[in-house]
């Protein structure tokens, strides 16, 4: 399975709340179109990591929408997810992809051209590139200017999505870039109503595709 829609890909933060509302949010998010998931967790233990994991896959599998594990290989195989996102800091690509087999999805992060390239050599299936706005989310990044996304999509031949501080607002800075996607975190997660917020990435995403 190795087939995935890269058009909005939500991508968790379940800091602040409860597990129930956090699920609700999720729900709402795939309800509300998100074509692929990312579950990113920076402060559980593997066990509790492995425990929401399955939870969050439950509900994945009931809307078709493959479930990617950041930063974990060992979590993703545990429970059988569909994939795997590795960033800087995390197993190289090469790894990850030896560890996770063929059939399963492994993205990476990139920030520059050469990181890119590497990546796509190595065997990721698409590549997560940003911050192309300050985000509030959590994270070690550097900003990466439209610039550097619009000369990586026209390096690797394989999805590149833009992600950082992404919302409907402030995307159309990506117009006329070869992006496939947009990866957010707080635009959906924080939003008062994640499944409208949803609805309205997407149809923005897929507009920003079409110029
Ligand atoms: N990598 C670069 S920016 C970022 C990650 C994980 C966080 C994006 O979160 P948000 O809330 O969409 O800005
Ligand atoms: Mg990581």
């Amino acid at each position: 399975m190795r087939k995935f829609d890269p058009t909005l890909y939500f991508i968790t933060d379940s800091t602040n709340y409860t597990e129930a509302e956090f699920l609700f949010r999720v729900e709402q998010a795939l309800k509300g179109g998100a074509t692929l998931l990312q579950l990113r967790e920076k402060e559980k233990s593997t066990r509790e990591y492995i425990e929401l994991a399955e939870k969050v896959h439950e509900i994945a599998k009931r809307y078709n929408v493959p479930l990617i594990i950041d930063d974990r290989v060992d979590v993703a195989l545990a429970i059988d997810a569909e994939g795997v996102h590795v960033g800087a800091s995390d197993m190289p690509v090469a790894a990850a992809r030896k560890l996770m087999g063929e059939d399963k999805i492994v993205g990476a992060t990139a920030k520059t051209v050469p990181w890119a390239k590497e990546a796509c050599e190595q065997g990721a299936d698409y590549l997560g590139v940003g911050a192309i706005y300050p985000t509030t989310t959590k994270v070690v990044t550097v900003r990466t200017s439209p610039e550097t996304l619009d000369e990586i999509t026209k390096a690797v031949p394989i999805p590149v999505n833009a992600i950082g501080g992404l919302n409907k607002d402030n995307i159309d800075i990506l117009k006329g870039i070869g992006i496939s996607g947009i990866c957010v975190v707080s635009a959906i997660m924080k939003a008062d109503d994640p499944k409208s917020a949803a609805e309205k990435l997407k149809a923005r995403a897929k507009e920003l595709r079409l110029i």
